[in-house]
C-alpha cells in the first residue's frame, strides 16, 4: 500500500505578485510531488477561508506563512501514514484536523495543496496521467476552452463593471483549432480597440484586453466584431460568454452600472441580459445576479435557462450544499467549478457529479491570482464536463494551462467534443 510519508509546504508567489502556497507531498515508495495553490480577488462570500497572516509588513499582510506551518504542524500528523490512494479518506482526514466549516483553522489553501499534491505524487507511482488517476473511472474529453477578451470589473481596475467578455470556440473539430481561433479573435480585438481611439497599455489580470470602454455593452459589440473580423461565424462556430460578477457591483439592492449612469433591479438586470442575448451571440451568463439573491435566480432560470447556460461562480462557491439547493430550486442551470472555493479534490468531484446527475453544464474554472501549474488542465478533463475557464491567450500562468492541453490532445487518447456540449443553446 503507497502511504504518505511527508508533506513540505512553502510560500511561492501567484500571477498578480502574492503570496501562495506550494505543497510537495513524499509517498511510501519515494516518490514526490508538488502542487501550486490559486487565490481568487473576486471572491464569493461563501468560499472557504484562504488563510493569510494579516501581518501588514509583509505583502500587505497577505503572507501565508501560518498556512505554511500549518501543512507541517496540523495537516501532517493528521495523515502520516496513511493510505495515498483513498483521496476520499485523505481529504476526510483534512476536513477533520481543520474542525471548522469554512476550514478557516488549517486554511482552504494548505488543505487544497495537501489534497493535491498527493494525488499528483500517486499519478506518477502508477505511471498514468494525472486525469486519469483523478477521474478515477469517470469518461473524459478534452475542455472547450472559455477565454477571455475583454476584462472590466476587480480584474481591470473597474474600467466597466462586468468582468469578462468570452469567446467559446466550439465549432471546431480540436482543441487546437478552437485555441488558434481564440489567439485570432484576441489579436482582432486588441487591434479593433485601438483603431476605434482607445490606448492598450499592457494587460488585465487574467491576460485579457482591458480599455476604458464607455459601457458595458461596447464589449459586447466589439467582441462581436472581432469574431467576424478573425474570420469566423459568430454564435455557429465562436459563440460569447459574460462573467456579470454581479455581486461586485450590488449594493442595497441595485445593480450600480456606474460607466452607464443607470442602477437596476433584479427583474431589469434579467431584462437586460435577455435584450443582450438577443442583439449579441451570447450563450452564457455567469453570476449575473448578486450570490444571494436566491429568488432572483429562480426568474432568471425560467426566463433564460432554456437559451443560456446561466452559471454559478459566487452564488455556488464549489459548495455542494449550495448546488444541491440550486438543483433544487430551479436557480441557475450551471456551476463554475474551482477547487480552492471548497478545498478539496473530493468536495470538488461532489459538486462535478452533482452537477451531471442533475442535468447541469460544469465549467472547471482557474482563479484570477493562478500559478503556472496546470493541474487545472487535468482536473477540467478529469471531470468529463468538457469546458475549461482560464483566462486570455497571454500570460504563463494562463498558457501552461493551455499548452497542456494541447500536449494531451496531441498525445491522441482524448476527444474534443466541441459544440456537442452546447446543443440546444447554440
Ligand atoms: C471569476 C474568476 C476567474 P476570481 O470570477 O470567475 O475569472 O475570478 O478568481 O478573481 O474570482
Ligand atoms: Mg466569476
Amino acid at each position: 500500500m503507497l502511504t504518505i510519508n511527508g508533506l513540505f509546504a512553502y510560500e511561492i508567489l501567484d500571477s498578480r505578485g502574492r503570496p501562495t502556497l506550494a505543497v510537495e507531498a513524499e509517498l511510501s515508495n519515494g516518490v514526490r510531488a508538488t502542487a501550486q495553490v490559486p487565490s481568487g480577488a473576486s471572491t464569493g462570500s461563501h468560499e472557504a477561508v484562504e488563510l493569510r497572516d494579516g501581518d501588514a509588513a509583509r505583502y500587505r499582510g497577505r503572507g501565508v506563512r501560518a498556512a505554511v506551518s500549518n501543512v507541517r504542524a496540523l495537516l501532517l500528523p493528521s495523515v502520516a501514514g496513511c493510505a495515498a490512494e483513498d483521496q476520499k479518506d485523505l481529504d476526510g482526514r483534512l476536513i477533520a484536523a481543520d474542525g471548522t466549516a469554512s476550514k478557516s483553522r488549517a486554511g482552504a489553501n494548505a488543505i487544497l495543496g495537501v489534497s493535491c499534491a498527493v494525488a499528483r505524487a500517486v499519478s506518477i507511482s502508477r505511471g498514468e496521467p494525472l486525469w486519469k488517476t483523478l477521474g478515477a473511472g469517470r469518461a473524459a474529453i478534452l475542455p472547450v476552452p472559455m477565454i477571455n477578451i475583454f476584462s472590466g470589473g476587480l480584474h481591470a481596475g473597474h474600467n466597466i463593471e462586468f468582468q469578462d467578455f468570452l469567446a467559446i470556440p466550439h465549432g471546431f473539430d480540436t482543441c487546437a483549432e478552437a485555441l488558434h481561433a481564440a489567439v485570432a479573435i484576441h489579436t482582432a480585438a486588441g487591434e479593433l480597440v485601438q483603431r476605434r481611439g482607445y490606448t492598450l497599455t499592457g494587460v488585465a489580470d487574467e491576460g485579457g484586453w482591458g480599455p476604458a470602454l464607455r459601457s458595458n455593452e461596447e464589449a459586447l459589440a466589439l467582441l462581436t466584431e472581432a469574431i467576424e473580423t478573425a474570420g469566423f461565424h459568430p454564435r455557429d462556430q465562436v459563440a460569447i460568454a459574460i462573467d456579470v460578477a454581479s455581486s461586485h457591483f450590488h449594493r442595497d439592492g441595485r445593480y450600480h452600472l456606474t460607466t452607464e449612469g443607470r442602477a437596476l433591479g433584479s427583474e431589469e438586470m434579467t431584462g437586460l441580459l435577455e435584450s443582450w442575448m438577443a442583439r449579441y451571440p451570447v450563450i452564457s451568463i455567469e453570476d449575473g445576479l448578486h450570490e444571494d439573491d436566491w429568488s432572483g435566480w429562480k426568474g432568471l432560470t425560467e426566463r433564460l435557462g432554456t437559451r443560456a447556460q446561466l452559471v454559478g461562480d459566487d452564488f455556488f462557491t464549489t459548495d455542494p450544499a449550495r448546488v444541491r439547493r440550486g438543483i433544487e430550486e430551479r436557480a441557475g442551470n450551471a456551476v463554475l467549478v474551482k477547487m480552492n472555493q471548497i478545498g478539496t479534490l473530493t468536495e470538488t468531484f461532489a459538486v462535478v457529479d452533482m452537477a451531471r446527475q442533475a442535468g447541469f453544464r460544469a465549467v472547471v474554472s482557474a482563479r484570477s491570482g493562478d500559478t503556472e501549474d496546470p493541474f487545472l488542465s487535468d482536473l477540467a478533463v478529469a471531470s468529463g464536463m468538457g469546458q475549461i475557464k482560464v483566462g486570455s491567450v497571454t500570460r504563463s500562468e494562463r498558457l501552461a494551462k493551455y499548452n497542456r492541453l494541447l500536449e494531451l490532445e496531441a498525445r491522441g487518447v482524448l476527444r474534443f467534443p466541441g459544440s456537442e456540449i452546447f446543443r440546444g443553446i447554440v
